[in-house]
Formats: structure tokens, sequence, C-alpha cells
């Protein structure tokens, strides 16, 4: 906007009064930007401040300048300084959520995992059918997902997906095991906004299928992900749960970094992170995607990406990285890969 002001020329007073008004009157680009100010805090606001005061300076400086110069007759010229040196262009960041699923993924793809990805928009089948969901699950709900198309004669619908185990279904139905991979990807759940919960989020979820893959196969690599994650002094600890789509599954969670395991406000006392979960392919989910259950076994698990950022980063509110606040972002400038 800088160079524009110093650049503007007019041929009539008239003109120079509509520029006048156009930056300057009461509803005025830089009288705007006066008014936006007044909400920013911080760092910010000290650079902001100096900025458009450049900027109203400069408006009023090239105003004078084209006043003078149109009241003697003269036609204005250009206040171009051609040896001023350049106004660098400014960088933008990688927002924090892409930052922490690639860190996430480089570190699976260390262990040999490939990455694979999948459509948003998917049908029952892949999201839950192929996962054991029975018909009556809660997760098949309207209060719980987005529904896009009902097809009349089908039992299969068009929805949005709610994790992104669909990706690995694609996977086991597209080739035959050994199958390695981790899948990243926006998800959507039909749920009220606050500060722990948003409608849409993003996973990463990984699976493994092969002869003779082993729960202890599960565990050694979700600690290597845990210390590569956290720091090599992490410790993790698995805890029984249910999924419909892995037997046995569990909750998993590391110690918490901050107090190492002491106990503080970000763990609430326990010493304990959750961060995901996990466990052993249920064999009917496997005989759902022609994979001989008999031969093969597989782990997966999932987590999600927001809140590996927010134990990371220590943010307390999940809406912080839907935002796009520039003053949240900017403090992740360090961040870059
Ligand atoms: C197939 C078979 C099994 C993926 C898994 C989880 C456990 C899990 C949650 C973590 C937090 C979702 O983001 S979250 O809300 N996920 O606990 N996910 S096992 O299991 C699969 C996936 C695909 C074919």
């Amino acid at each position: 906007m800088l160079s524009e002001v110093e650049a503007f020329t007019a041929s009539s007073l008239h003109e120079v009064e509509e520029f006048r008004v156009k930056l300057l009157g009461k509803k005025g680009d830089v009288t705007l930007l006066f008014d936006e100010f007044k909400h920013v805090s911080g760092d910010v606001k000290r650079e902001l401040g100096q900025k458009i005061n450049a900027l109203k300076t400069a408006a009023q400086t090239r105003i004078s300048e084209l006043r003078e110069a149109l009241d003697a007759g003269n036609a204005p010229t250009l206040a171009l300084d051609a040896s001023r040196p350049g106004a660098a262009d400014s960088i933008g960041t990688r927002h924090p959520v892409a930052s922490v699923r690639n860190e996430i993924l480089a570190i699976f793809r260390q262990l040999g995992f490939a990455v694979a990805e999948g459509p948003e928009i998917e049908d029952d089948w892949h999201v839950f059918g192929a996962l054991n969901f029975p018909p009556e699950h809660p997760a098949r709900d309207m209060q719980d997902t987005f529904f896009i198309e009902k097809r009349a004669g089908s039992d299969n619908p068009i929805l949005l997906r709610t994790h992104t185990s669909s990706i690995q279904v694609r996977a086991m139905e597209r080739q035959p095991p050994p199958i390695r991979i981790v899948c990243p990807g926006r998800v959507y759940r039909n749920e009220a906004i606050s500060a722990r919960a948003h409608c849409m989020f993003h996973q990463v979820e990984g699976l493994y299928v092969d002869q003779g893959v082993s729960f202890a196969d599960l565990k050694q690599t979700l600690l290597y992900f845990a210390k590569e994650m956290f720091g090599a002094s992490v410790q993790i600890r698995l805890r029984p749960s249910f999924f419909p789509f892995t037997e046995p599954s569990a909750e998993l969670d590391v110690s918490c970094s901050i107090c190492g395991g002491k106990g503080c406000n970000i763990c609430k006392g326990t010493g304990w992170l959750e961060v995901g979960g996990c466990g052993m392919v249920d064999p009917s989910v496997l005989r759902s995607c022609s994979i001989d259950s008999q031969k093969y076994s597989g782990f997966a698990f999932g987590m999600g990406v927001e809140r590996i950022a927010m134990l990371k980063y220590q943010a307390r509110d999940l809406r912080l990285y839907f935002e796009n606040d520039v003053r949240f972002l900017r403090q992740f400038f360090l961040v870059n890969d």
C-alpha cells in the first residue's frame, strides 16, 4: 500500500480530494486500519502502529505535493526515490498443524512406513462397514457423522470421513500384504465446537499388516515414535480400551514431558498424557478387505494432530488452530520444515 500511495498521481485537484477521502476520510483505508489497530496487542502492536503511521504520513505528504504542483499549474511528478533500498517481502510460515503432521510422518518414514492419502468424501463401507462397526453403532448416527447423500436403494450412503481409517481399508483392498502405511488427513465429526472439540480436525493413522506382526511390534513402534516426538526420556503406557476395528485395543499415554511424570496442571496431576489409540487389527477387518486372516496379522494406531500440537506447544484452546489469527501463527516462525 505504501508504494501505491507514493506512486499515486492525479491530473486535477478533484482527483487529489478523492484520493484523500479514500485513504484518510472517515471510512478511509488508513482510518479503518487505525480502528483495527485498537484490537491488536503485544509486540505486534508497536510494529503495526509504526507501519500505519508511516502510511498516514506518506499519504499526507503525497497529497500536499500533488496539491502544490496542481496549484502552481505544473503536471505532478512521481515522488520516487530510485536509490531507496527495496522492501523485503515478508515470508509466510508453515501452519503449526502442518508442521506437527510432517514431523509425525517423518518419524514413521524412518521406520519404513509409506505415506498414503485418500478422499475426504467417502462411503459408509470404507468408513464403517469394513471396519466392523455394527449397523446400530452411534458413530453411524446423524448426531456424530455428516451425511452427504443417502442413496436410494443402497445401504452405502456418502458421508464425510470421521477417521482416516478408510485410507487403510482402500490400501488393503488394493494391494496384498506386506502393507506399512501412515495416513494423514482431515476428518469430520458432527460435534459442537469448543476449546477441546471441533467439527473438523486432523489425524494420522498407521497400519502394518504382514505375516507374524505382533503386539510387541506395535509397542516398540509406538515407543520409538514417542521418543522421537517428545524426547528420549519419555516412557509410554498402554491402557486397555475398545474400538470396533482392533482387538485387543489400547489407549496410548506418554509420560508428561512438562513435569517429567511428577504431575502438573498440563497432565492434570497424573504424570501421563493421552496421545492416541492403537491395537491389533481385528481379523474380521482383514477378511472384509479380502486378506487371509489365518496367514496375516496387523497392528494399527491413530492420533489427533491438533492434540499432539496442543501438548507440544501447550496451547489451551483447540480453536486457535483453525482461526488463522496471525498473532497466534506468527509465534511459530521458527518452526520450518
Ligand atoms: C484399519 C484397521 C484399524 C486405527 C486406529 C485408533 C486406534 C484410535 C483415535 C485417536 C484419537 C482417533 O484422532 S482420534 O480421535 N484413534 O484410537 N485408530 S486404532 O485402526 C485401524 C485403522 C484402519 C483398516
